[in-house]
């Protein structure tokens, strides 16, 4: 091809704004496109929340889009378990079959679905998998958040009167911040997206007000603010505590308690096993200091305690988001400016979701184990006893969009081993990962800059209330297909429209088959942000196509609210919680343990340059010795007789591990951490490359190793002990 020919057709380079689909930031970006090729991505200043910010994760997406171990046309698995390429029709139609078949024998219940964490950038998938899920009239939906947030959504239930209603700080006004367990500086926040949010949380301490970590490591957000060190698990006791001193000492705002809920009275009961020593024993903090945070935290004139995994990963998450709840609500920092306020989103999800029937608590419970639902979904701790346990209503045959759950959900290998066991497992994702080298077929999705996109999740927790919706940036990649379509597809060969909408059940069978961008743009316009058809000044998907930084919907989030936005009668908060009473009796019942076979107990890290379990395919993200390294106090390391860079075995009561040692006084002396969800295998091959141990092979299922109420798994604070390599071996043999 000469020079001349070249530059006559090579397209020109053009600049699309858009958001980033990896994390709850959800920042503007200016992405640079030339053809198909992805040249550049930058943050956008105009941004209404992000202002400019991007991170290397956002920064180095073309590589991922670009990856060569990228899977670009639907694989089915041969019987030596390597994959061959085949068309579109051929896996769909083969995949229709199949279900048609596992229906005629066992029922529609039979069938699952799981939705992974990439769901919460992708509008259409979520909503057609919710759709797919309530049309098979299934118990078996699964997502990530019973690895992660069911918690929030029971508390959001109990308190507020929908799953949905979860309060986040107003972080550009507060004066005083308690993170608790949490990594924001890292991490970009978490059921909270504000903006630049270490530039926010400094700003607080530059206005004289103070941002206390608590966290048995010394973090990268605990470094830079005021660290408390805390024993892992040791959350509810210092909230409990907390509590407990406020209403003791008359600190309670009596004003708000009688604005806003009803029934306080029984609080002083809850709390009435809870003793200081107690306290101190199980937080490592000395009573007169969870006293003195009580007191500084009900003083402040606008205050905020944010908790995330640290807080939400334990064995009590649910009983630890409810006293979060609680300590803000009792403060009066409740819907307050610099308080703990509700969300506004573009599109009303509290809403969409009631409409549907999808939001609930304990409307049934799960089959094999009794586990209460959360929201119509089943927790993944559940999972493989599904698949197991014969009897009507078993797993049969599951469809996992965006989920690596043979990675990242407790006692991963087992989840991996029942996988094996379906009849049909079908993996929409752009890798041949440990849990989709396990399907009959894998089918490939297009990425966030493929698609259009609009910010589902971050939406609801947004610090600046604000709208984006943005079409694709670039062209999809070989054969990829937006997950929504896959799943429509997949749902039209078994005589299915994935929906809970009676209209679209109708509509269906005219042949009128909605797509998600005109059900949402049909739902957005009838909301409180929307053009209602043109009868007022509002949203809708072709006006915000105009204008792709995003459009602030408010400056601020709006307080004084909660009338309005608690669901229960009277706009109340009923503090009268007897299953809250009954996980507090249990809680003060269960012996402090110290079980000197495991005498450590491990934590979850988070890294800058990692999401979960993906993101560790491209050079860029992954320089050096990416192996996920044990963190150990230089204390404990001597007691153990541990050097840096030795290989060391971690051992639980439920499996053991080998990775490479790493002593730091990060570390509070008894706890130990690790970076989660490595240890890949399958196709991606530069992850497999780096190795390292899977931390979730030394967590548990077990229906007694869960949070009770909501199911969510625990993965923090997990007893263990470690011993170098060596030593293990020998002791072994
Ligand atoms: N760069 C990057 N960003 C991410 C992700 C990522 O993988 N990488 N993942 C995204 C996802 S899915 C989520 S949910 C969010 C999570 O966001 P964060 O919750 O901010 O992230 P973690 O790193 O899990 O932070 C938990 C903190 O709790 C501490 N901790 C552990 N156990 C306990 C305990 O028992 N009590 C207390 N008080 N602290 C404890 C840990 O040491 C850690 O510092 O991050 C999101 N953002
Ligand atoms: N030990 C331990 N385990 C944890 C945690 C912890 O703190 N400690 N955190 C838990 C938490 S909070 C979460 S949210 C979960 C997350 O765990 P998962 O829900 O499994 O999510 P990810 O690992 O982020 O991504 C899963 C898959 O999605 C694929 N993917 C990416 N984009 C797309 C897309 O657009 N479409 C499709 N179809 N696929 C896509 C990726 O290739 C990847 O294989 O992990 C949990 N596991
Ligand atoms: S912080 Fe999150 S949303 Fe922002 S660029 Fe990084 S990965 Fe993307
Ligand atoms: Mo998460």
């Amino acid at each position: 091809m000469n020079a001349l020919h070249d530059s006559a057709a090579s397209p020109a380079t053009i600049e699309r704004k858009t958001f980033c689909g990896i994390c709850e930031a959800a920042c503007g970006i200016i992405v640079t496109v030339q053809g198909d090729a992805v040249l550049k991505i930058r943050g956008d200043v105009d941004h209404p929340n992000s202002k400019g910010f991007l991170c290397p994760k956002g920064a180095a997406f073309g590589a991922v889009r670009d990856d060569p171990d990228r899977v670009l046309q639907p694989l089915q698995r041969q019987a030596d378990g390597g994959f061959v390429p085949v068309s579109w029709d051929a896996a769909l139609d083969d995949i229709g079959a199949r279900l048609r078949g596992i229906i005629r024998r066992h029922g529609r219940e039979s069938i699952g679905v799981h939705l992974g964490n990439p769901n919460g950038w992708n509008y259409g998938a979520f909503m057609w998998l919710l759709g797919m899920a309530a049309a098979l009239k299934t118990k078996h939906l699964y997502t990530a958040s019973s690895v992660d947030i069911n918690n929030y959504w029971v508390v959001g239930e109990l308190l507020y009167g929908h799953n949905l209603v979860t309060p986040f700080p107003d972080i550009a006004h507060t004066q005083f911040l308690i993170v608790l367990g949490a990594n924001p500086v890292v991490t970009h926040g978490s059921m909270m997206t504000a903006g630049r949010v270490k530039e926010q949380m400094a700003a607080i301490v530059e206005r004289g007000g103070r941002v206390v970590v608590i966290d048995p490591r010394r973090s990268e957000t605990a470094a830079q603010f005021e660290w408390q060190p805390m024993r892992p698990d040791g959350d509810p006791w210092l909230l409990a505590g907390m509590l407990k001193t406020i209403l003791d000492e008359g600190l309670a705002d009596t004003a708000a308690l009688h604005r806003q809920t009803r029934d306080a009275d029984a609080l002083p009961a809850l709390l009435a096993t809870v003793s200081g020593d107690r306290v101190a024993a199980e937080t490592g903090i000395a009573w007169a200091e969870v006293q003195a945070l009580a007191r500084a935290f009900a003083a402040a004139p606008a205050a905020a305690l944010y908790g995330r995994c640290g807080a939400s990963l334990g064995p009590f998450s649910t009983l630890t988001n409810y006293l979060i709840n609680l300590l803000n609500i009792v403060t009066g920092n409740l819907d307050k400016r610099g308080g703990m306020v509700f969300g506004q989103p573009m599109l009303d999800t509290e809403g969409f979701t009631r409409l549907f029937g999808i939001n609930g608590y304990d409307r049934w419970r799960t089959r094999v184990d009794g586990i209460p639902e959360v929201m119509g979904t089943s927790p993944l701790a559940t999972l493989p006893r599904e698949i197991r346990t014969p009897g009507k209503g078993q797993l049969r045959a599951l469809l996992i969009a965006s989920g690596n759950i043979a990675t990242t959900s407790c006692a991963s290998g087992d989840v991996g081993a029942a996988l094996d066991e379906l009849d049909l497992l079908i993996s929409l994702d752009p890798y041949i990962t440990e849990t989709s080298q396990r399907a009959h077929y894998i089918l490939p999705p297009t990425l966030w800059l493929e698609r259009d996109g609009m910010p589902i999740f971050s939406q609801m927790h947004a610090a600046v209330p604000y709208a984006q919706w943005t079409p694709a940036s670039v062209a999809p990649r070989g054969e990829a297909r937006d997950d929504w379509w896959i799943i429509d597809e997949i749902c039209k060969r078994i005589g299915l429209v994935p929906s809970a909408s009676r209209a679209a059940q109708w509509l269906g069978k005219l042949g009128i088959r909605l797509t998600p961008a005109t059900a949402v743009d049909l739902f957005m316009r009838l909301g409180s942000a929307g053009d209602r058809f043109g009868l007022k000044a509002g949203i809708s998907r072709r006006r915000l196509f105009e204008r792709t930084s995003g459009v602030a919907l408010a400056d601020v989030p709006a307080v004084g609210v909660s009338r309005q936005r608690v669901h229960h009668p009277g706009g109340l908060i009923p503090l009268r919680q007897p299953l809250m009473t009954a996980e507090m009796a249990r809680l003060v019942a269960r012996p402090t343990s110290h079980d000197p076979a495991y005498p450590l107990q491990l934590v979850s890290i988070r890294e800058l340059r990692s999401q979960n379990s993906w993101l560790h395919n491209v050079p860029k993200l992954t320089p050096g010795d990416r192996r996920p390294h044990l963190r150990v106090h230089p204390d404990d390391a001597r007691a153990l007789a541990l050097q840096d860079g030795d290989e060391a075995a971690i051992t639980s009561p439920w499996g053991e591990i080998t990775v490479p040692v790493t002593i730091s006084d990060e570390m509070m002396s008894g706890t130990v951490a690790l970076p989660h969800s490595w240890g890949h295998a399958g196709g991606w091959r530069r992850a497999v490359a780096i190795g390292g141990g899977r931390y979730n092979d030394l967590t548990s299922n077990a229906a007694t190793e869960i949070d009770l109420p909501s199911g969510n798994a625990v993965l923090n604070g997990l007893r263990v002990r470690v011993a170098r390599r060596n030593v293990a071996l020998a002791a072994a043999s």
